[in-house]
């Protein structure tokens, strides 16, 4: 049984929903993939149903819009200030990120890997764009793609080292492949010099591409 043939049973109900129709329109030319048109088709199934609106799906698009790396640079800054925090984020990322006031829209799980002397954390999805979206938001565009998600597992040290990252021989390089489930946040190392620095301060030095792995917390006083 397809997929879409499934979802499309869920509710037990016979109904003539009719996907011959077209969705070019809202794309335009190019051609949709599986998931616009599972998207699509559960969209107007719903709001036909009456089960959602369509204001309702504009406040969770805000929702989305509102999450920013931001988030995640907050809870990396007080991991590094306050030991105890920290432990409660790599035993229960989801629990620890949500006594920052951090939000769980979905029912994805959260893995925070720590960045250490011995190893360095990379995370992909393989298979699709799987993300830590609560955290972090709309992944980048490599992310996505097919390069960074076949070569990242294949060959991590040479994409890693394309990121301007070289990572030490004796540096073991661990990749975690997001799922739909679960979804990974790196710690990164808190870089040296910043003792005398305050939370703010080191949420700043903590970019997007650091707690996806492919670079460093920023050192401080570097241009990047
Ligand atoms: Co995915």
């Amino acid at each position: 049984m397809a997929p879409d043939r499934e979802i499309h049973d869920g509710d037990g109900h016979d109904h003539d929903h009719n996907h011959a129709h077209d969705h070019a329109g809202v794309v335009g030319d190019v051609m949709p993939g599986y998931f616009d048109i599972m998207e699509t088709g559960v969209r107007e199934l719903l709001v036909e149903k009456q089960l959602i609106g369509a204001s309702e799906i504009r406040r969770q698009i805000e929702v989305l819009d509102s999450r920013t790396p931001a988030l995640g640079a907050k809870v990396v800054a007080r991991a590094w200030v306050d030991p105890s925090f920290r432990a409660r984020l790599l035993a229960d990322g989801r629990a620890a990120c949500e006594e920052l006031g951090i939000t769980f829209y979905d029912d994805t799980g959260l893995i925070v890997l720590e960045n250490t002397d011995k190893i360095h954390n990379l995370i992909v999805c393989t298979l699709c764009s799987c993300y830590p979206r609560p955290v972090l938001g709309l992944p980048p565009d490599w992310y996505k793609l097919k390069p960074y998600r076949a070569r990242a597992v294949v060959e991590p040290r040479a994409v890693l080292a394309e990121f301007g990252t070289v990572i030490p021989d004796d540096v073991e390089i661990r990749v975690s492949d997001s799922t739909s489930q679960v979804r990974y946040l790196v710690l990164p190392k808190r870089p040296e010099g910043t003792e005398s620095f305050s939370e703010e301060q080191l949420a700043a030095l903590v970019t997007r591409d650091a707690m996806i792995g492919v670079v460093p917390a920023a050192v401080p006083g570097s241009a990047r």
